[in-house]
């Protein structure tokens, strides 16, 4: 939910007029759109760079996990490793475009640690690939955009170690 949705159910829930800190707080929100579309917008295009690129480092930092006996060994299995990375970067630009990270939290970290345990994915791992799209994601934006992207990363990353 974006600060916007968040604010008029608050509001309404006490059926009173927004608040001058909520109006700031959705100024915030509004002023910075620009910013957080245009940060979307390269994340969306260069998806597959992204989570090509990364899955190469963590490949090469953890050959284990693509070793026989690893989880993500075989051609098929690597795909679906690549594929959840791609699912963790999708889940990060919602985050980017509301400014909130109520939905990556919702649709990929509630049980994910309980999901990865059952598939024996090791999380560290998993958590490694985030840390690797970060790099390569941030990369590809002027400073002050790579910093707003990266807390989503971080938040990704924090929410598995
Ligand atoms: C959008 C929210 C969402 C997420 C996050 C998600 C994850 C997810 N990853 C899965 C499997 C998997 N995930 C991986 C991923 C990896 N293995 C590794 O060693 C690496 C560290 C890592 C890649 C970075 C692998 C290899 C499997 C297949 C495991 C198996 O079938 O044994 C599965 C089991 C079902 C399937 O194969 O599709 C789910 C549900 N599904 C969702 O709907």
């Amino acid at each position: 939910m974006s600060i916007v949705t968040k604010s008029i159910v608050n509001a309404d829930a006490e059926a009173r007029y927004l608040s001058p800190g909520e109006l700031d707080r959705i100024k915030g929100f509004v002023s910075s759109g620009d910013r957080r579309l245009r940060i979307a917008q390269v994340l969306t295009e260069s998806r597959e760079r992204i989570v090509k690129e990364a899955g190469n480092q963590l490949f090469q930092k953890r050959p284990d996990i693509v070793s026989p006996g690893g989880n993500a060994y075989g051609e098929e299995m690597t795909a679906t490793c690549l594929r959840d990375m791609d699912y963790y970067l999708r889940l990060i630009t919602y985050g980017v475009v509301s400014g909130d990270v109520t939905p990556i939290e919702e649709i990929g970290l509630v049980g994910v640690r309980e999901m990865y345990n059952s598939l024996g994915t090791p999380i560290p791992a998993v958590a490694e690939a985030v840390r690797s799209m970060k790099g390569v994601a941030t990369s590809l934006l002027s400073s002050e955009d790579a910093a707003e992207a990266a807390s989503y990363f971080d938040y990704v990353v924090g929410a598995m170690q």
